[in-house]
């Protein structure tokens, strides 16, 4: 990386206030190398909201720092690779490594996307984390779900019975204009196509294991209580 490069890297500005579901912390810059067609986004990892230990008891501080500075920004590296090499191959016009990096940029993307939202969909337990959502959202989630008890059951349900790693998830589905619950494998298997996630759990062992072990339920369970519903109605009031 040349200095002018590291400067235009080191002063571009960062993150906007608000997440959108929609939106990651990113920016466009061109390629390093001629081989490369087409501009890059470069990816980094969002602000968290909050300290490590701000979610305790309901989420260790260890598993938070672990998660965040270790899984998260390894989403991140894989997705900026696995992008520039695309763009290498289409400046190369050599496609034959194509299902390797399309495969690593939906894992790692998806992986990225979700663990951006997570973040931000979760407040320390008595100060913006927990109890029920309110206005626009808890009015539909009563009208799509029939009651916040109904869609808080077949939320836990969905999240514990994940086949392996993955997310219990909440989307907004813009085609009818209602939620749905649903599960992803990893990072991105099983995603239904034109349906927007607005919460998420991650129920991959390492969100959890420290301090649940094997009891993924309990720590479902827990994490109720840091639920931020204000961030989660902004989330759909961005798509209403
Ligand atoms: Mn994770």
């Amino acid at each position: 990386m040349n200095s002018n490069r590291r400067s235009f890297l080191g002063t571009a500005g960062i993150a906007t206030a608000v997440f959108a579901a929609s939106s990651l912390n990113a920016q466009a810059v061109p390629p390093e190398d001629k081989q490369s067609a087409g501009n890059l986004t470069k990816h980094e990892l969002p602000n968290l909201p909050y300290s490590y230990k701000a979610l305790e008891p309901h989420i260790d501080a260890q598993t938070m720092e672990i998660h965040y500075t270790k899984h998260h920004k390894a989403y991140i590296d894989g997705l900026n690779k696995a992008e520039a090499e695309l763009a290498k191959a289409r400046g190369a016009g050599d496609f034959s490594m194509i299902q390797h990096w399309s495969k690593q940029a939906a894992f790692h993307g998806g992986g990225h996307f979700l663990h951006s939202l997570f973040w931000r969909i979760m407040a320390p337990a008595g100060k913006g984390g927990g109890g029920e959502p309110q206005g626009k959202l808890a009015a539909k989630i009563k009208e799509d779900f029939g009651s916040f008890d109904a869609f808080k059951k077949q939320f836990s349900a969905a999240a514990g019975a994940v086949e392996g790693s993955g997310w219990g998830l909440l989307h907004y589905r813009a085609s009818d204009k209602r939620l749905i619950i649903g599960q992803a494998e990893n990072q991105h298997k099983l995603s239904s196509w034109g349906a927007t996630p607005i919460l998420g759990i991650d129920v991959w062992e390492h969100a959890y294991y420290l301090k649940y072990q094997n009891k993924r339920a309990d720590y479902i369970t827990a994490w109720w209580n840091v639920v931020n519903w204000g961030e989660v109605g902004k989330n759909l009031e961005g798509m209403m």
